[in-house]
């Protein structure tokens, strides 16, 4: 029995475990499904995986690292990052490795969250922090006859280094922010690339630079100078929002530029306007991620790597058909294809007050207070929940925001003998529909598909505003759009 356990171990649930901390509650758990810490950066090993927001701001604001190497740092930097928060904060005494959360359900007569694992095994706790990501689920596309495939097959998020690439025929499906880095990456030791391109992304150039040693020298030094530079990052990535959540002039000028970048870069590597004109999207940039890449042109232009842009029809023992009746011999396949994003609550099962399923909650939008709490489920929050995902800044910074309300709330419920918080049904429906109505102008509702649009073309996983407008309205717990019961917190009432 806990006073707050928390689902996963990646920024968000290391971030809970530091703020538990703060908030002087030792009582917590993290409940880990894996053998190790640090969530998609640990599932993500593919070559070439790197964050897209640079790490001096993709890191968390207390536990900044003048170590970088470079701009955008390689996965295995930023896993080791994480590992090493974990140590310096000392939260391997509380995180329980290999719990694998199947369900989260409130218990009315105890007041009190069940959690059980796929193994059966089962923590009480007065609160849940629920941080399993929204980039967790891998996407594998229902292709027909993928499972008679005799070569491997297995998607990026889930690489497999035990496969040899050099000089076999490789598949790549998909051209989105993660086949954007590995295709470049492993271009040259493929015998022949083939990528399967549904849609085109739009490009930006990627401005990495390795740190120089005097400059990690130098925050090492005089922190304020790294926490000057986090703030400019800051800012000029905050800036790209104004491409995104208007039609004004300034995001049409902003719209004109990215395109014209990203028909530069296709132009150096694709002299032939035939080539080039298959690489174009039509889609408005930034209603599918915005990608950043110098080398995923150049990488399409080698002499081994094809571009494909029939649909993938079928698959058969050695390899993939395409819509033109063309088949494609391949001795890996590689699926790049996303995550499962709007699946809101998976992958947990969670039930609360009087026996209501999150799902069923949820079939019509997944509707929530700044993404961090739902009505007739008492105590328990989401971090990078539904209606907080970006298109433009650093998640780990709306991670923290939530983290700043959650305590808040937590702080009050300890000192005002509060023992249940829930959010109040009128607060979330009038959120929801403020949500809905906002993100309608933004670059997300232009019309493309992407994982920030459910199948029934509603926009719920993405913040139709800026950060810092996030911030001022998200960082503080404001006690009259919750219900509360008396009690003490942390004490959960004996089964009868
Ligand atoms: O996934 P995606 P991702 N047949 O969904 C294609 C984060 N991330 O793993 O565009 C054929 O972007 C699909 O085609 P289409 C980042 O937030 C961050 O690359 O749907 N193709 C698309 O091209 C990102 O947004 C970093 O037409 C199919 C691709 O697969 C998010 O993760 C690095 C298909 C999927 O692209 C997801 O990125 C990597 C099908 N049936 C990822 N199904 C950082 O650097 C899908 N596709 C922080």
């Amino acid at each position: 029995m806990v006073e707050v356990a928390i689902i996963g171990s990646g920024f968000g649930g290391l971030g809970a475990g530091v703020m538990s901390l703060e908030q002087g509650i030792d009582s917590f758990v993290v409940l880990e499904r894996a053998k190790a810490v640090g969530g998609t950066w640990r599932d993500n090993t593919y070559p070439g995986c790197a964050c897209d927001i640079p790490s001096h701001l993709y890191s968390f604001s207390f536990a900044q690292n003048p170590e970088w190497s470079r701009s955008y740092p390689a996965q295995p930097e930023i896993e080791e990052y994480l590992k090493r928060v974990t140590d310096h904060y000392n939260l391997h005494s509380h995180i329980r490795f290999g719990f694998d959360v199947a369900e989260v359900r409130w218990l009315d007569d105890r007041a009190c969250w069940s959690i059980t694992s796929r193994a059966g095994d089962t923590v009480l706790a007065s609160a849940v922090i629920s941080a399993t990501g929204p980039l967790s689920q891998p996407a594998t596309p229902d292709f027909p006859g993928l499972s008679d495939f005799a070569g491997d097959v297995f998607h990026s998020a889930n690489w497999r280094h035990d496969v040899p690439m050099d000089g076999k025929r490789i598949g790549v499906v998909g051209t989105g922010a993660s086949a954007i880095q590995l295709v470049p990456a492993i271009a040259d030791n493929c015998g022949h690339l083939d990528v399967f391109q549904r849609t085109p992304p739009w490009v930006l150039p990627r401005d990495d630079r390795p740190a120089p040693s005097w400059r990690r020298h130098l925050y090492r030094a005089l922190p304020f100078l790294q926490r000057l530079h986090r703030w400019r990052i800051y800012v000029r990535q905050e800036f790209l929002s104004l491409a995104f959540l208007g039609n004004g002039k300034i995001a049409k000028g902003m719209t004109a530029r990215i395109m014209e970048e990203t028909k530069t870069l296709i132009d150096a590597s694709f002299p032939d306007p035939d080539e080039a004109a298959a690489l174009l999207p039509s889609f408005k940039p930034g209603c599918k991620r915005l990608l950043i890449s110098n080398d995923w042109y150049a990488a399409l232009a080698k002499p081994n790597v094809e571009i494909i842009t029939s649909s993938i029809a079928s698959v058969d023992a050695t390899g993939v058909t395409t819509t033109d009746g063309e088949h494609h011999s391949l001795d890996v396949l590689i699926l790049a294809t996303g995550f499962a994003v709007t699946d809101f609550p998976s992958p947990l099962t969670v039930v609360g007050r009087g026996g209501m399923g999150l799902a069923d909650h949820w079939k019509d939008g997944a509707s929530t207070d700044f993404g961090l709490t739902v009505s007739g489920f008492p105590n328990l929050w989401f971090l990078a929940g539904p209606g907080t995902g970006l298109g433009h800044n650093s998640i780990v910074f709306m991670i923290q925001v939530q983290l700043q309300q959650i305590g808040r709330a937590l702080k009050y419920m300890r000192s005002e003998s509060v023992a249940t918080l829930e959010l109040r049904p009128e607060v979330e429906a009038a959120s929801y529909a403020e949500l809905q109505r906002r993100v309608a102008t933004t670059v997300w509702a232009s019309g493309c598909s992407s994982w920030y649009v459910r199948d029934d073309g509603r926009v719920d996983t993405i913040w139709p505003g800026t950060t810092t407008e996030y911030w001022w309205r998200a960082r503080r717990f404001a006690p009259d759009r919750y219900l509360a019961t008396a009690g003490r917190f942390g004490q959960i009432t004996p089964s009868r």
